[in-house]
């Protein structure tokens, strides 16, 4: 019988998982990712359709799993095609759906975490440039205070804006989102209104709300240099993190956003954080390489030997949590892991992704870095955008012509280390006993 030990969390700690309304809701007809579908940028030509099919009601049966398996918190995300689907016109029946939604949360014990953007826009303002339109942040902003309004008597925690690193990415770097662009002036224009709205949206709130607590959710990545001893490869490793996991965050401290090799002044960003969302999933190896001029000169991969998910999507880098959570550390706010998991149809590596991630969270917490609160990504199988369904990262596995449910042991793994508020012993002997050694040595 091995040893009794536990790596515990602190009292107040908040479990939960993280999900967004595009990926679970379903039937959403009427914003830039419906369209992007309909014009057949998805793998395999994939269709969100019905996802786990949270408008059709099932949100309550998955919430009932959420609380039945230990977990005590849940981030979810509000279509704002929805309630606003034309310019001038707010639906108050979507409005109260969310608000069932979220009260439903709270009559369960389920702490509310409430994001107001996750990478959808309503159609009307994509035909109008989405966010390269110099109004949309102002447009976001009366968005924001019809949500808020409507739902504050139920949380005070809100995450302005999902991943705007990625949105960019995704959308104006090459990376496969609408509307397909690629090129530098633009994303940097993108990422400047972003600022704005965020910091827009964090007055609003604070104005309706006074206790609020505000941030974003950033996706921070590692990225290695392939070779320590060559100082190029440094030099690109440093660039992409500075664009990528600073440049946002660095903008709502000092009002300067330093993007895409350009900079502006955004005095209305100071200060306008809570605390910080960190969506952490894994690091990449970078290179530099003269003959890729179309990449910015570098290739990124994975080392040999990484244990990766099902499509090799990820790879399963733990200590690149620690580092996150340090990286996050030095805004001096509190901690929120808004997101972490990993594609895995047939939970082969998940049970080992979760338990190591959390005990590198556990171990920034031992060294005084504050965190308050995990979200797995993801508590069912979503639309994984542009993948589609190729990817599966929940907890519960979906059934995408039945819409049954299926309990990945995950589910319980998880269930055991919320119930316990630890990883114990005893649950990495029962689920990853690959790794008992590792965690609890001699
Ligand atoms: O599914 C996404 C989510 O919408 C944003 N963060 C990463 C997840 C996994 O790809």
């Amino acid at each position: 019988m091995p040893p009794q030990a536990s790596f515990t969390f602190p009292r107040g700690f908040l479990w939960g998982a993280a999900t967004a309304a595009h990926q679970v809701e379903g039937q959403n007809h009427n914003n830039n990712w419906s369209r992007w579908e309909e014009e057949g940028h998805i793998l395999y030509d994939h269709r969100s359709g019905l996802a786990a099919d949270w408008w059709g009601g099932r949100w309550a049966e998955d919430f009932d799993r959420a609380v039945a398996t230990g977990q005590n918190a849940h981030r979810l995300s509000i279509e704002w095609s929805r309630i606003q689907p034309e310019p001038e016109r707010w639906d108050d029946d979507a409005l109260d759906f969310y608000r069932q939604m979220v009260s439903g949360l709270v009559e369960r014990g389920l702490t509310p975490m409430v994001t107001l953007h996750h990478f959808t826009d309503p159609l009307w303002l994509y035909e109008r440039g989405g966010w390269e339109d110099d109004e949309t942040p102002q447009q976001f902003a009366r968005f924001v205070m019809k949500v808020v309004g409507a739902l504050k008597d139920y949380t005070n925690l809100w995450v302005t804006i999902n991943e705007p690193n990625v949105y960019v990415q995704g959308g104006y770097l090459g990376g496969g989102f609408p509307p397909g662009k690629n090129d530098l002036a633009t994303a940097f224009k993108v990422m400047h209104n972003l600022v704005r709205g965020h910091a827009y949206a964090y007055k609003a709130i604070h104005y309706l709300q006074p206790n609020a607590r505000v941030g974003i959710a950033i996706n921070y990545r590692g990225f290695q240099p392939a070779r320590s001893w060559l100082p190029l490869d440094s030099v690109m490793a440093g660039i992409l993190s500075s664009n990528f996991n600073d440049a946002f965050n660095n903008s709502l401290v000092n009002g300067r956003l330093n993007f895409a090799f350009r900079t502006a002044t955004i005095p209305e960003a100071v200060k306008t954080q809570d605390f910080i969302g960190l969506n952490y999933y894994t690091v990449d190896q970078v290179a530099f390489n003269l003959l890729k001029a179309q990449d910015l000169f570098h290739t990124r991969f994975y080392p040999s030997g990484a244990l990766l998910s099902d499509t090799g999507f990820l790879a399963n880098r733990p200590e690149g949590m620690f580092q996150g959570l340090r990286w996050a550390n030095r805004y001096n706010l509190p901690i929120i892991v808004t997101e972490n998991g990993v594609e895995d149809q047939d939970d082969d590596l998940r049970p080992r992704y979760l338990v190591e991630h959390l005990h590198q969270v556990w171990r920034a917490l031992v060294a005084s870095i504050p965190v308050k609160g995990y979200f797995h990504w993801s508590l069912v199988d979503n639309f994984e955008w542009e993948r589609g369904w190729t990817q599966r990262f929940g907890l519960w596995g979906l059934d995408l012509d039945t819409q049954a449910r299926i309990r990945r042991a995950s589910v319980d793994l998880y269930a055991g280390i919320c119930k316990e508020n630890a990883i114990t012993s005893e649950l990495v002997e029962q689920y990853t006993p690959q790794i008992y050694s590792q965690l609890f040595p001699g």
